[in-house]
């Protein structure tokens, strides 16, 4: 520190780093813009002259990172989950209601509230105080890592204002407010670029730049709502949080709320929507959520969202359009979906041009012809729906809509089973269903594998390259180089990202294969339940029933995609190519229930059945549906009745709900 050149420079980090936290969090400089770029401008120069005072926190570090060649995964260390919607009071209420049921509870339970901004979630690492990484949501386990990009954003500090040991994972939302948005398309637009749609495609757009010094160039904005493990920081609600993050000098939203009961939440909705047009920025809804800690860590989380909190959305916008044509879309299982072809109008700043109408059913209920005027909505993220036509604007030359009668890709006669409100294309050899999907297969949905993606595999399917998805492992470099649109580099490339795919994460793999009804959380239950492939290849579809979550549907058509001998022929091609997803992370042998089944009875004193029955899957133990062989333990509440007996009879060990408690803690 003897040094007077680094001594100055520590004390610009100072003061600069307190003016901008006044300018871009506060909103209340202190000093003029003229006097903050003189102290900018005497840093910039010292550090020209002593580089080896360049510290990675300098405020000269925000800009100036190289452009990056690709975005490098990361993984979160406690994945970030996103938000059940609500959307109405009633939603409301019976959120509520459930966390009451879960908790056992009668007393009120306070909650917070805030603005739901329509942006990217975001997580940013400090280690010490100092900000070393920032990534994505992505898909809440891996994200993109985008430090260089997050480091340009001003209101988000390098250093925080007050030292934390070890590591804080902050969690917000970088957005882009309205004045930004249109100062952006204008720039867009002069410099002959297309304009962005809205201020969140704008934002999304200027994060995921490889060149950071275009993102600099971008008027991103930040607010933090979390953090990853709130346990860490020593608060004890979600309201003590969010004011100790604004104290380390994090922007956090002026319009949190504190409600002490539901009836708060309704009036903080009430008054966020009467000032949602003046705030300057977009927001599509309230979030609401419960307070305290201790009460959120009994609550948890389902496959996805947390219970303890609800993304409350404002009403859907609407506008009217025509209905030119509809399109029937064959999808990855057949399933043929009408399309509405629409004539481009802009629904709350998007510009739609085509609607799901789901089926037949649904455009038959709704009586939609074509040359109608339509109503048609959006809310926030969900994909824009044809509400009912205007009969009233009817001129007579209106047509009615055709539901085709074979495949529009391969003439196969189409079908609709009874009871099923989809009509398909069950032709097993159908172009259509084989590319969607191999498409899926390597597809963000399925085990994204980059370079891969739905025009790619187009092509590779149409010029007989990859025919079923063991071929994709079995892809020859020089055939792919000497591919038109492909060369040496995106085959080598391709290759290296088709071989970082081996080895799956088990639920993945499993969304990946596209087996009917068994989605992203299907396949996670799966996952969690049976640990390792072969296991779920050969679970009965009693077994599958047992998963909670899985119901007739789904096991039906697991066990039908896994008796399968082309499925079982295509698994050990698989194998033998060293495709083999990995098993489930941590071992559930080492949780003290490991091994063991329970069954409740009776009612208990302190835990709802679904906050007991979590409490054993969390601790690695089994829950049985009635009293058969693989119980082991029963725990009988009061008013135990015939289960008691039961398990009495066959000797099972019968324990009470303070013991089951303390066996969670050996
Ligand atoms: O503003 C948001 N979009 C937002 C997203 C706010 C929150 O408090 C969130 C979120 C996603 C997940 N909280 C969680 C837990």
């Amino acid at each position: 520190m003897s040094s007077p050149a680094l001594h100055r420079i520590l004390e610009l980090h100072r003061l600069l780093r307190e003016h901008a936290h006044r300018y871009y969090v506060l909103d209340d400089p202190t000093i003029a813009d003229g006097e903050y770029d003189r102290l900018f401008a005497e840093l910039l120069d010292l550090e020209a002259r002593h580089p080896e005072y360049i510290r990675p926190d300098s405020p000269s570090q925000r800009v100036g990172a190289p452009p990056l060649e690709k975005f490098a995964q990361v993984d979160h260390r406690i994945p970030m989950l996103s938000l059940e919607n609500g959307f109405s009071a009633e939603d409301l209420l019976a959120f509520e209601e459930r966390l009451a049921r879960f908790l056992n509870r009668t007393t009120p339970v306070s909650y917070v509230t805030e603005p739901k901004l329509d942006g990217l979630a975001v997580e940013i690492l400090y280690k010490d105080g100092l900000m070393i990484q920032a990534s994505t949501r992505g898909d809440g386990i891996t994200g993109e890592e985008i430090s260089a990009q997050i480091r340009t954003i001003q209101a988000i500090p390098l250093r925080l204002r007050k030292a934390v040991e070890g590591i804080l994972e902050v969690r917000g939302e970088v957005f882009m407010d309205g004045e930004g948005f249109l100062r952006l398309n204008e720039e867009q637009t002069r410099a002959g670029r297309p304009p962005f749609a809205n201020p969140r495609n704008a934002a999304a757009g200027s994060l995921r730049q490889l060149d950071p010094a275009i993102t600099a160039s971008r008027p991103l904005k930040f607010y933090t709502y979390g953090v990853s493990d709130p346990a860490a920081t020593g608060c004890a609600t979600q309201f003590e949080l969010l004011g100790h993050l604004r104290e380390l000098g994090l922007p956090v939203n002026d319009l949190v709320r504190r409600c002490a009961n539901i009836q708060e939440v309704l009036t903080s909705f009430s008054d966020l929507q009467a000032q949602r047009l003046s705030l300057g920025y977009e927001i599509d809804g309230m979030v609401v959520k419960v307070d305290a800690f201790d009460l959120q860590d009994r609550l948890g989380a389902k496959a996805r969202a947390p219970r303890w909190a609800l993304a409350w959305k404002f009403p859907a916008t609407q506008a009217t359009t025509k209905l030119l044509d509809v399109e029937f879309q064959v999808g990855r299982t057949g399933a043929i979906t009408p399309v509405a072809i629409l004539s481009p109008v802009s629904v709350g700043g998007v510009i739609v041009s085509r609607a799901t109408l789901h089926n037949q059913d649904e455009f038959r209920r709704k009586g939609l012809r074509l040359g109608d005027t339509v109503l048609v909505q959006r809310a926030g993220d969900v994909i824009p729906e044809v509400v009912k036509p205007i009969t009233e604007a009817r001129n007579g030359r209106e047509t009615p809509i055709v539901m085709p009668e074979r495949c529009p890709v391969c003439a196969h006669p189409l079908d609709r089973p009874d009871g099923e409100a989809v009509t398909r294309c069950f032709n097993p050899l159908c172009q259509a269903q084989r590319t969607r999907a191999l498409a899926h297969f390597t597809s963000k949905a399925g085990l994204d594998i980059e370079g891969l993606g739905k025009k790619f595999m187009e092509q590779l399917f149409d010029l007989g390259i990859i025919k079923d998805l063991v071929d994709i492992f079995a892809l020859d470099r020089e055939k792919l180089a000497r591919l038109e649109g492909w060369g040496e580099k995106s085959a080598a490339n391709v290759l290296a990202a088709v071989e970082a795919k081996k080895h799956p994460a088990l639920g993945r793999f499993l969304a990946a294969l596209g087996i009917r009804f068994v989605g992203e959380v299907t396949a996670s239950l799966l996952e969690d339940h049976f640990g390792t492939l072969a296991r779920i290849v050969s679970a009965t579809r009693e077994e599958l029933l047992e998963v909670d979550g899985i119901g007739e549907q789904a096991a039906a058509s697991i066990v039908e995609y896994f008796s399968d001998p082309a499925t079982l022929d295509m698994l050990a091609r698989l194998q033998r190519l060293g495709v083999e997803p990995a098993a489930k992370g941590s071992p559930a042998k080492d949780l003290p229930l490991f091994g063991l089944t329970f069954l409740f009875t009776g009612t208990l004193k302190t835990l709802s059945r679904d906050e007991a029955k979590m409490l054993v899957k969390g601790h690695g133990g089994q829950i049985a549906q009635t009293v058969s062989s693989k119980l082991t333990h029963l725990v009988a509440g009061e008013k135990a009745g015939s289960k008691l007996k039961k398990a009495a009879e066959l000797g099972k060990t019968i324990i009470s709900e303070e013991t089951f408690l303390r066996m969670l803690h050996p």
